[in-house]
């Protein structure tokens, strides 16, 4: 009956381990998810005949709200039609423009998902409207040079997040096995 207790009171301390485990990896695969892109204007593939204002709305709230995140809006020359900087406002970002010559635009951007990783996409769409600025070389805000490499760089979803997870994962494996060794070895000792 002595043994039984113990493999009994063993096993109850593997559930918990097992518990504890799943409950920290179900935590870190939340916290590691990035927010994604749920609307747009322009929408892809939009033809849009005036357009004063570009608006990115996230499926959260995004972080770095001093220059972690870029819009900018390349036009068919190759020149940029921002008017000022992006602005953030919860999951929102705006972009105030003003278009030259119609033809193929797109809208590039990068922002900091609320779990600190940046996810990044460009938006093609045609302006059919009249042609009120004539672009510039340079963007006005003076880290948009990175948008271009930041969408062409593969999005880093493992890194530290993969990392912390592999050693979670390792050490709720080698806990579990220590439990089982220590009920293994109590049920022998007791039975001999
Ligand atoms: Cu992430």
């Amino acid at each position: 009956m002595a043994s039984r207790n113990a493999v009994r009171r063993a096993l109850a301390g593997a559930v918990v381990v097992a518990a504890a485990m799943t409950a920290a990896l179900g935590g870190a695969t939340a916290a590691s998810a990035h927010d994604s892109l749920v609307a747009s204007s322009p929408a892809e593939g939009d033809t849009v005949s005036s357009l004063s204002e570009v608006r990115l709305d996230f499926s959260a709230n995004l972080l770095g709200a001093d220059g972690g995140n870029i819009v900018i809006v390349v036009g068919p020359d190759g020149r940029h039609y921002e008017a000022d900087c992006a602005a953030l406002a919860g999951p929102t970002l705006t972009l105030p423009v003003a278009l030259g010559a119609p033809g193929d635009y797109s809208v590039e951007w990068r922002a900091v998902s609320s779990d600190g990783h940046p996810v990044s996409g460009v938006i093609p769409f045609v302006y059919s409207g009249p042609n009120v600025s004539a672009g510039a070389e340079t963007s006005p805000c003076t880290s948009a040079a990175g948008v271009a490499e930041a969408a062409a760089e593969p999005e880093s979803v493992g890194g530290m997040s993969g990392l912390t997870l592999g050693l979670l994962l390792g050490g709720g494996v080698v806990v579990l096995i220590g439990v089982l060794i220590v009920v293994i070895l109590r049920t022998r000792t007791r039975e001999d």
